[in-house]
């Protein structure tokens, strides 16, 4: 495999020679499988192509095992330069450049339009901008925290600096040091709508300057002795402040070895005809090989050889005794949720490298998690309100060994950054997103704050289990379930204190033996009358309305408990059917959460039965949850009410 080594004074002729046939054959490649698909992105890579062919000569990676530990990540964040990146790994040898051409942009091929880390090569799926340099960070911080020498670089576009997330990821990388990671920005001063200046003005090198990062200016991107000379000041720490991550900015141009296309913001994301392709590959003095393709392309892709990346998740996690809180005990779950995780950073995180990894955006306090930091401050990162940038770093740094536990308020860790959730969940992370604060039960802090679209929008999410404890031993039950294991879960609770769930014979429901499994709904209450089925605080509200109901007017409801929103056990439904009625409760929007869920089941499965389903359906007020509970029919008062109603018909 072609290398350069970062101690050598200079590239030799010989290299520059080697990188220049490197180019031209990369240049057919970009300019061959854009024209084949009939769409994609070959100006950008154009200009990108020199950084990339120099950075895949300089770093730690092995081609053949492209999971290998010891290599240096390779993020590239503006993931439509696609064409380029595929192109540079054919020369690589991670690809094979056939299968790339006659599968790009193809169902059933590996080779999408955007990058996809089932192409071994490709590190992290982006497309999305502006969260590449936040999974860099992340990684980078998994680097530091496990004291190895790789090193983390991240590519971006120059229009993609407009993200607000990337200036997050800067002050992050800059507060916790992580100067084993550099950025590389492809400069050519234009995006889809035109000039970058004209878009949005910005000055890149003083923005990153101003977050402590060192800058390494070039004045032309596509010489390779410049490329080379600024990550090897990068390597040696020259550029400026050792402890701090470092900005190579590179000035380019715009489709770049095509006179016709250079410096035009049209070829962004428009390719060649035939006939100019043609042009492009004569201007080059290359053969054109898009007849014999288009051929290959009659038939259908050859199945992709995809990565299957190996698992990275801490091998045994301890997860301890289980607390249980008992009858006279009234706590909160969020500070059942912050035991829980003490009591796991003190049993894993003893070590030289922690394995229980906490994130927060300035609500340490509200989310609990000073547990964690007391125990092991080395594994808790505060990261200011910068929810997307935490979001998306907290998920690549669950990617490389550690249990990572991201916990803010419903509103910012769902709501605000769905998006970041989104592609995290593209990238098979294994995050435990810990959200306090949901619902109407926030209370006073009014609508802004209560988050009332947590189900819906995860559900969304195909990797996202969705976990709803109904009081603190269950909440302590599911975050050391969730710990030891890898995949993307929700934990989701409100802020109330709560007293502990009693069984029919009064003894705590979740305590002592209980084990909590996903997909099994827990029957609080028998009855053959109606089934209430809640989820969160307001099973609260249900099993004391069904004890008034049997109690106060002879109706005996069975009370559901759905602390497992998904997996959903549809069992549990169709048995709830045959009582003819069923109440759904949740404190969430009443159209699209628990509730639609279960009547999505009801209809699947063809069980007749009335469904009534309790919810917020309007933005609340600033006010007390049980005033707020109460206005919504979420209360003991209104589930009566409601299954009254329904078998009164
Ligand atoms: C968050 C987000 N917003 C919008 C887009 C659509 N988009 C794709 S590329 C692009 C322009 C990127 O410009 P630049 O970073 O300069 O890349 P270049 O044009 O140089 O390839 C836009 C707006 C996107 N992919 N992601």
């Amino acid at each position: 495999m072609f290398r350069i080594s970062l101690d050598q004074a200079s590239l030799s002729e010989e290299q520059k020679r080697t990188l220049h046939e490197m180019w031209l054959r990369c240049m057919r490649r970009i300019i061959v499988s854009t024209t084949l698909a009939g769409s994609g992105h070959p100006g950008g890579s154009m200009s990108s192509l020199h950084l990339l062919l120099m950075l895949y000569s300089t770093i730690s990676h092995a081609p053949g095992d492209p999971c290998w530990d010891g290599r240096d990540r390779l993020v590239v964040s503006m993931g439509h330069v696609s064409p380029g990146v595929y192109s540079v790994l054919s020369e690589f040898g991670y690809i094979e450049e056939e299968d790339f051409l006659a599968g790009f942009r193809r169902a059933g091929s590996a080779f999408a339009g955007h990058v996809e880390s089932c192409v071994p090569g490709v590190e992290w799926n982006t497309g999305v901008l502006g969260q590449g340099l936040s999974a860099g960070a992340g990684m980078a911080l998994a680097l530091k925290l496990q004291e190895k020498r790789n090193r983390v670089f991240v590519l971006m576009g120059d229009g993609e600096q407009q993200k607000g997330q990337i200036s997050e990821a800067r002050r992050f990388a800059a507060k916790y040091g992580l100067n084993n990671m550099a950025c590389l920005i492809d400069r050519n001063h234009l995006q889809i709508g035109g000039s970058t200046n004209a878009v949005m003005p910005q000055d890149v090198r003083a923005d990153y300057a101003a977050a402590h990062w060192n800058v390494v200016y070039i004045e032309d991107g596509h010489d390779f002795e410049q490329v080379f000379q600024a990550l090897r000041k990068v390597y040696l720490c020259e550029a400026g402040d050792p402890r701090f991550p470092s900005a190579i900015i590179a000035r380019t141009v715009m489709g770049k070895g095509v006179s016709f296309m250079e410096n035009k913001a049209k070829y962004h994301g428009s390719v060649l005809s035939e006939s100019d392709a043609a042009k492009a590959l004569d201007e080059l003095g290359l053969d054109n090989p898009i007849a014999g393709f288009k051929q290959k392309r009659a038939v259908s892709p050859k199945a992709e050889k995809c990565l299957s990346r190996d698992l990275v998740y801490p091998a045994q996690i301890e997860t301890g005794e289980p607390r249980t809180y008992g009858p006279g005990v009234s706590t909160d779950n969020r500070s059942a949720y912050g035991a829980a995780l003490e009591d796991l950073a003190r049993l894993n995180n003893s070590g030289k490298v922690p394995k229980i990894v906490g994130f927060t955006c300035d609500l340490e306090g509200s989310v609990k998690m000073e547990g964690l930091r007391k125990v092991s401050d080395n594994a808790f990162f505060e990261c200011g309100i910068q929810e997307h940038h935490t979001a998306t770093a907290s998920g690549a740094i669950s990617r490389e060994g550690f249990a990572v536990f991201f916990s803010t308020f419903g509103v910012f860790g769902v709501t605000e950054v769905f998006n970041q959730m989104r592609l995290n969940d593209i990238n098979a992370t294994n995050l435990k997103l810990v959200c306090t604060h949901l619902g109407l039960d926030v209370g006073e802090d009014g609508q802004t704050h209560q988050c009332i679209d947590y189900i819906s929008l995860l559900r969304n999410l195909f990797g996202f289990s969705i976990f709803m404890p109904a009081d603190p031993n269950q909440t302590d039950r599911i975050v050391r379930y969730i710990a030891e294991r890898p995949g993307n879960f929700f934990v989701g609770m409100g802020r109330s204190k709560l007293a502990p769930i009693l069984d029919e014979s009064g003894n705590p429901a979740f305590g002592g033996d209980y084990r909590f499994s996903p997909g099994r709904a827990d029957w609080l209450r028998q009855g053959a009358d109606a089934a209430v089925i809640a989820c969160g605080a307001p099973v609260h509200e249900a099993v004391k309305a069904a004890d008034d109901l049997a109690k106060i007017h002879g109706v005996k409801p069975a009370v559901l408990n759905f602390a497992s929103v998904r997996p959903l056990d549809g069992e549990s439904i169709a048995r709830a059917a045959g009582t003819g009625l069923i109440v759904t409760v949740e404190d969430h929007h009443a159209d699209t959460g628990l509730g639609s869920m279960v009547a999505g089941a009801l209809a699947e499965n063809g069980r007749p039965c009335r469904l009534v389903r309790l919810g917020v359906k309007k933005y609340g007020f600033s006010a007390t949850p049980a005033e707020l509970y109460s206005a919504e029919g979420i209360d003991r008062e209104g589930i009566v009410r409601a299954v009254l109603q329904a078998r009164a018909g």
